[in-house]
């Protein structure tokens, strides 16, 4: 890990940090071909990019419902014990944090708010190879599902042995995640061809309102691309933590939660900020010699040696003031005073409180969304939630007494932009409720 040592007064700025995560221009190019190729030919050059990505022909794309309702069979009853819990306690956050439709009501008796909708169909990526997690399918489809989304669509590359194999595409792991979860449809397409898929429909894949879930470079690409015609959740980056920790902290327990972080890609980025740079030391023996037991070692230590960076602050005021610029996705406070803390972090995805709140208890069965935003955008962005799953339409509502209250103001105003009909609209009206009239 590099370390850097902010003297007294002197605070982190966002450039002493590198970071990662911007697109090559030749991935958002070949993005948009696989693109424009399946808006205009359809089911036919999905197929053939899976055949040329993935190296698999398949006679259809959707898997059937018997292999999704088989897909309990034969696990080990501990794993499904836990999902069902992480499932379980997901989904009674989620609940909680749904909104509801709200309307009020004017002494005048005009009634305004909002009416909350569902949308019809959300699409939820998972990505093949190494970094499927069946808890990121339960992130995405319980908040969707708790939304009142009725079609929730799993689109996940196909693994080509299980093909070859005649066995299932999809990993038992995500097939189970996706019962529990209540995913109604899976499509075993991957890449950016499944984006382009979802967003725009073709003869057998149908199209949705938003895209949510992680995948690689081309995914991301795909998503930023056609983000305006179909809602997106965010182009994810990779993963980070930063633990705030002063000299109460236990060294070893720091050190496994920052190798839990790293240990998700080289590109990782963890953070250790401190007043206290004996203990920062001690943090990094302590990794050493965890980081030698790990099966994930390689990657580990490349995250830590490329990403991992330690800070020095003089004071406590600064390192809050470091963690607010760096706005990590997950947030540790291991410091006497943790909660007391929490008024002064304004930026951060995830935040836990005290030593026992490891951030993993958050990647799989706290009930907050383990989806968060990256890259410093936690300054500006949210969670997923309930909330990206519904569109809100506002409620506009007059009676006559509010029309007669409120059409003066909607006239001059209307007068002061020029637009003469947006005055008549209301005037006319006003005619007919003071004078009985019918207008022309
Ligand atoms: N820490 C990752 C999520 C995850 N961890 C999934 C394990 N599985 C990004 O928030
Ligand atoms: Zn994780």
């Amino acid at each position: 890990m590099k370390t850097i040592t902010l003297a007294a007064g002197e605070l982190l700025d966002a450039s002493m940090l590198t970071r990662e995560g911007v697109l090559p221009a030749d991935t958002t190019q070949a993005a948009q071909r696989i693109i424009d190729a399946v808006r205009s030919e359809g089911d036919a050059a999905v197929r053939r990019y899976c055949s040329e990505f993935d190296g698999v022909d398949l006679a259809s794309f959707r898997l059937p419902q018997e292999q999704i309702d088989a897909a309990l069979e034969g696990l080990d009853p501990a794993f499904l014990a836990a999902l069902e819990k992480a499932a379980a306690q997901i989904r009674d956050f989620h609940e909680r944090e749904a909104q509801q439709s709200w309307f009020t009501t004017r002494p005048d008796g005009t009634m305004l708010g909002v009416k909350v909708t569902p949308l019809a169909a959300a699409g939820i990526y998972v990505p093949g190879g190494r970094a499927q997690y069946p808890s990121t399918v339960l992130m995405n489809a319980i908040p969707a599902k708790v939304a009142g989304v009725e079609r929730v669509i799993m689109v996940t590359p196909p693994q080509r042995d299980a093909v070859e194999a005649g066995t299932c595409p999809i990993s038992p792991y995500t097939l189970a995640a996706a019962k529990v979860s209540g995913v109604d449809e899976i499509y075993t397409v991957g890449g950016a061809q499944a984006v382009a898929a979802l967003a725009y429909g073709t003869e057998s894949i149908p199209r949705v309102g938003k895209i949510t879930g992680p995948g690689n470079a081309y995914v991301a690409a795909a998503k930023r691309l056609v983000s305006g015609d179909v809602g997106i959740d965010m182009v994810a980056g990779p993963s980070e933590v930063c633990v705030l920790a002063d000299a109460t902290a236990h060294p070893a327990v720091v050190a496994a939660d920052l190798m839990a972080q790293a240990e998700h890609d080289p590109l990782a980025a963890c953070y250790l900020v401190t007043c206290d740079a004996a203990f920062a030391a001690e943090v990094e023996r302590a990794i050493g010699v965890l980081v030698a037991q790990s099966p994930r070692a390689d990657i580990t230590r490349a995250s830590l040696d490329n990403e991992g960076t330690i800070i020095i602050a003089a004071d406590m005021d600064a390192a809050v003031e470091a963690v607010n610029t760096i706005a990590p996705e997950h947030l540790e406070l291991h410091c006497a005073d943790a909660l007391g803390l929490l008024g002064a972090i304004r930026n951060a995805g995830a935040i836990f409180v005290g030593a026992w709140s490891t951030e993993p208890l958050g990647d799989y069965v706290a009930g907050p969304n383990h989806t968060l935003p990256t890259g410093g955008t936690a300054a500006f962005s949210n969670p997923l939630s309930v909330d990206d799953f519904v569109k809100k339409s506002s409620v506009i509502c007059y009676t006559p007494a509010g029309l007669l209250k409120d059409a003066p103001a909607t006239q001059r105003l209307a007068h002061a932009e020029g637009l003469w009909a947006h005055a008549l609209s209301t005037a006319l009206r006003r005619r007919v409720l003071e004078r009985g009239e019918d207008a022309v």
